[in-house]
């Protein structure tokens, strides 16, 4: 039985990455930051009814000597560094913090394999936020970055670690510049999640509008559950490799508007509000990824629709907020 270890286990990619390697037949150990509030934490991982077939180990990013522990004591075959301060927007009021997570962190969970058990494969949680101002119409890994906050920059750094660690030490460590992904169990402070919610709430008589940001940013979002499959097939190559994985069609926020309260039959001109504090101090207009490489080498090609995903978000919504309503629950507060 294969061995992973998954850091980042109780978000939205750690959770259906899990599901995805039990079903394998892999044991799944999972990386979890101590929290005062560890018993709602695990709450994707409990509504994808796996909570109790993972096995949880006390950790964090920031402390190498823990992690060196963690990996001498499981000997992973894989290893999955997903874990990171991962929402964009907050990176500017917290760039010191964004920057030993998500920028140190992975280089601390790159020792602590090179230190303690280097044959592990190791896969990086690159980003499509590291094209920043794009460079080229479609971006591929042959694509220059440019990076637009201090989360950008901070990928950018744990990126080019994972590539020196592959050149310095032949570790097979691989990188995945996943462009925008989305599920029901997306946090809800990201636009697709902060949008389907806002529908079920005005469908379900909870809200009246929708205050968003930039309408006109475009990206190329695709199903998590489509994206954990391509992180889990660069590891099973012979050679480690960095590799771009996107649907090669992007929309906008107007466009994702559109799509998610047609969903429900309404129009979001009547709902949709724009407000300045939720602009960027430096937005990404535009991304859409060219994932030939992925198709041809991994034999990768991702299933879900945009309108599909979007559907599936407000369904699982709708259905939130009428089982806290029939429960006499307040669901989480509006963001
Ligand atoms: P989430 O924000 O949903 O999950 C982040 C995870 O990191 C959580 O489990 C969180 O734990 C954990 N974490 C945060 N800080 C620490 C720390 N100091 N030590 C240990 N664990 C920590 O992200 P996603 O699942 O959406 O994304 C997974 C990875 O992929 C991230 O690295 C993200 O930056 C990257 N990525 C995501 C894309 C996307 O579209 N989703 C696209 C490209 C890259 P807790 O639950 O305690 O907060
Ligand atoms: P992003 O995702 O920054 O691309 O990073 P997010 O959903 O936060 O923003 C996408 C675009 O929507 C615009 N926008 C808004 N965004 C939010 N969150 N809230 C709003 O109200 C709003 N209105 C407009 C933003 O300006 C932006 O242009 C995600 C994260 O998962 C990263 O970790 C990951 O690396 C990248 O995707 C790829």
């Amino acid at each position: 039985m294969p061995t992973a270890l998954i850091t980042g286990i109780t978000g939205q990619d750690g959770a259906y990455l899990a599901q995805f390697l039990l079903r394998r037949g892999y044991r799944v150990i999972g990386l979890m930051r101590r929290s005062a509030s560890s018993d709602v934490i695990g709450e994707r991982l409990r509504w994808l009814r796996i909570l109790d077939d993972v096995e949880l180990v006390d950790g964090n990013l920031t402390d190498v000597s823990n992690l060196v522990r963690v990996v001498q004591q499981y000997k992973p075959d894989e290893v999955y560094n997903l874990a990171a301060q991962s929402f964009v927007a907050t990176s500017w009021h917290q760039p010191l913090l964004t920057g030993t997570v998500t920028g140190i962190g992975a280089a601390n969970m790159l020792e602590a394999v090179r230190i303690s058990h280097p044959q592990a494969r190791f896969y990086q949680a690159s980003s499509s936020e590291m094209y920043g101002l794009i460079q080229a119409p479609m971006q591929s890994e042959r694509t220059p970055f440019y990076p637009r906050s201090p989360y950008a920059a901070a990928k950018l750094y744990a990126h080019w670690m994972t590539v020196n660690y592959r050149e310095s030490f032949g570790m097979h460590a691989s990188s995945g510049i996943l462009f925008n992904h989305e599920s029901p169990l997306r946090g809800i402070e990201f636009v697709t999640r902060k949008v389907t919610d806002g529908v079920a709430r005005i469908k379900l008589g909870l809200a009246d509008s929708l205050p968003l940001g930039n309408l006109e940013a475009r990206r190329d979002w695709g199903h998590a559950r489509d994206y954990v499959r391509a992180m889990w097939l660069m590891l099973q190559q012979d050679q480690a490799d960095d590799y771009v994985i996107a649907t090669g069609r992007n929309a906008s926020i107007r466009d994702l508007c559109r799509i998610a309260f047609g969903h429900v039959g309404l129009d979001p001109d009547a709902y949709v509000t724009t407000r300045s504090d939720l602009l960027r101090p430096a937005e990404v207009d535009v991304l859409l990824g060219d994932a030939s490489k992925a198709r041809t080498r991994l034999g990768w090609t991702p299933e879900t629709s945009l309108e599909d995903l979007v559907a599936e978000m407000v369904e699982a919504d709708l259905a939130r907020h009428s089982l806290a309503a029939r429960q006499g629950r307040t669901t989480e507060p509006e963001r």
